[in-house]
Parts: C-alpha cells; structure tokens; sequence
C-alpha cells in the first residue's frame, strides 16, 4: 500500500536529515510523526520514526561525558558526583559563569549581557585533592525563573549565592532571588540546622559570594551586602584575584561539613592524592568502612598522624578524626 505522504513530510525529512543537534531533531521527528497519515501504509514508518524518537530522547537524556564536563539535558535533575554538590545562582551577569570557568574544566559561555546562561552546566572542582561538582546555572530575575532550578537546588548540598558589586541594584536584585526562591518554597539560610514548621519548606545552606571586588574600590557595596546577610560566610571574589578564588573554594568545603582522611598502607608513605571524605566528627571506623564495607568491623586498632597527635599514635574504631588526618589500618 503507497504511503500518500503530505508534502510538508517531505520538507521535514529533508531537515532532519541535515539537522545536527539531536533536540532539534527530536522536534523535527515528532512532528513527522504528528502528520504522518495513519493507515496501513504507513505502519513501517511509524515505527521507524518511533525508533528514531526514542533514540533520540534517550542521546539527550544521557549525553556522553567529554572531559568532565556536561550539558545537563534532564534538566532539574544532575547526578551527583564528587564529595559534594554546589549550586552558583544568583541575578543576571553576577559571575556565576566566569567563577565555573575559573574552577573546573567546564566551558560555559561568559557574556556581558544578561541570561547569556540557558541552561544548567556542571563541571568537578579539584580542592586539595577532593572533587566537587559545581552547577553552573541561569539567572534569576523578575522577570525569569526557570523552573527547573527550584528541584536543583533543593538537591544541591549548598548554594552559593553570586552577588554583583559592580551592579548599584545590587541589593535589589539580589532580594528578588530570595523573593523568587521563597515563593517556591525555598529558604536560603546561613546554616542548615533551621527548621521551618511547613515541612514543605527547604532550608538551603547558603554562602554568598561578593564578586567583582575590584568593582568595589570603596567597600560601600561590600559593607551593604554585610549588613543585609549579617550572620552568612560572604566571601569577597574576583576572577583576577587567585587568593579570592581559593578562599571561596575554601568556604565551599569547609560549608559542606566533610573532612578528608588520607590513608597509608603500612610500611608504605601516605596516598596524599586519594584522600577518603567523611562528615565532620567521623571515626576510624568509618574511615575503614569507606574503604571497604565491613573493614571497621575487622580493625583490631589504627596508627595516625595528624595535628595535635603524636606521629604514629595508637588508636581504637571509636577515635574521632580531624580534616587532614592520615590512617595506617591493623587488622
Ligand atoms: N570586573 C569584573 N568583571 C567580571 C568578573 N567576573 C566576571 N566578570 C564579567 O561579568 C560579566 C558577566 O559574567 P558571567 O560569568 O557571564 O555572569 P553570569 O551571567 O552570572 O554567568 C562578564 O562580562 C564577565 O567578564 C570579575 O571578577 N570582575
Ligand atoms: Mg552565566
């Protein structure tokens, strides 16, 4: 039986088959699909371009990684990875992109005019050797809310919030975000221990970012930023100041409450490239158990080395670690 196809079918064949960027291909497809006649001639069709579809849905579900970094397609969902998820937001040309740029090696576009960002971008961020992955997001505004950016940033570890000390509504518009955030119920918080009576409420843990110091040669903007967050970890950045950059990367771990633990075989120097991150106040044991689940279980006693102990000191499972540690396991 013919396939008595419409001659637009024809035009959108043609596209598709030039068309490169697989959403718009998908686009293209499903509306073959749409005004494909339906009859009995058009069965093998159908189900090729249902193929294609799915094909198509699942390349942009699952994008292939290229050197860490990724256009996240799923869009308020990014998978984690590293010790640690942070979430930059912030109004229009804060910085956000230009901060992403400077820690990982993602490549988001950087721009001078506002919502240059479409898309949410994440990139791993190396700090002492601990990865943590970083998302790179579009502004919020008045008039602009993504709305993918509410499941986002509940799902992120910490915010970071990317304030303008170049902008003179710098205030302002970094009220709108907080106002924008609430409306959907999320509370950007210095701490996370709040709680909110509503359990439909997220407290985010925020630390504020003050970007664009050099901007600022007065410090009247830095000082307004202060007294508007007065009980936040503001740091104050510029991508042309690499001891800014690393205190903000600082604050970012130390926000996260985890800690790093080096281990050492024994006999052998500490692996000071691999180090196990565990919560503030984690014990040997679960330092052992990160290794390798149910290894704490079989731990006669550790040695450690670390400040305040003395080198090679003996102790039991129970021992609390501090940020730096180093472990030899005995078993
Ligand atoms: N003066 C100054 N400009 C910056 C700094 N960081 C970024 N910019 C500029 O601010 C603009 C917006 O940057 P971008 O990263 O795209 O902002 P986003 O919209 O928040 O992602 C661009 O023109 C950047 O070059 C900084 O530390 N100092
Ligand atoms: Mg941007």
């Amino acid at each position: 039986m013919p396939a008595n196809l419409p001659p637009q079918y024809y035009d959108l064949e043609r596209e598709y088959s030039k068309e490169r960027d697989p959403r718009e291909k998908l686009r293209l497809a499903e509306e073959m699909l749409r005004i494909m006649p339906k009859h009995k001639g058009t069965t093998h069709l159908q189900a090729d371009l249902k193929t294609k579809i799915s094909k198509l849905k699942k390349q942009i579900v699952e994008p292939k990684k290229a050197g860490g970094t990724r256009q996240t397609t799923l869009q308020d969902h990014v998978e984690r990875e590293g010790a640690g998820q942070i979430i930059l937001i912030g109004p229009p040309n804060s910085g956000k992109s230009s901060l992403v740029d400077a820690f990982t090696n993602a490549e988001p576009l950087i721009a001078d005019y506002p919502y240059s960002t479409r898309e949410p971008l994440t990139g791993m961020m190396d700090f002492k050797h601990v990865q943590l992955q970083l998302i790179d997001t579009p502004p919020i505004a008045a008039d602009r809310y993504d709305n993918y950016l509410s499941n986002l940033i509940r799902n992120a570890d910490i915010v970071t919030l990317v304030c303008d000390l170049a902008d003179p509504k710098m205030i302002e518009n970094v009220n709108v975000v907080i106002d924008r955030l609430e409306e959907k119920r999320i509370l950007l918080k210095p701490h996370a221990n709040e709680h909110h009576e509503d359990p439909s409420y997220k407290i985010q843990k925020t630390i504020i970012c003050a970007h664009k110091e050099y901007e600022d040669e007065s410090g009247d903007q830095l000082a307004r930023l202060k007294r508007r967050f007065p009980d936040y970890v503001i740091v104050a950045t510029s991508i042309l100041d690499d001891v800014s950059l690393e205190q903000l990367k600082q604050a970012m771990f130390v926000s996260l409450g985890v800690m790093r633990i080096f281990t050492k075989q024994i006999g052998k120097e500490v692996d000071l490239h691999d180090p196990v991150v565990l919560p503030i106040g984690g014990t040997v044991e679960d330092a052992a158990n990160a290794i390798h689940k149910d290894f704490g279980q079989k731990l006669k006693f550790a040695k450690i080395w670390g400040e305040g102990k003395f080198d090679g000191q003996r102790v039991k499972s129970d021992f609390v670690l501090s940020d730096g540690d180093s472990v030899e396991f005995h078993i």
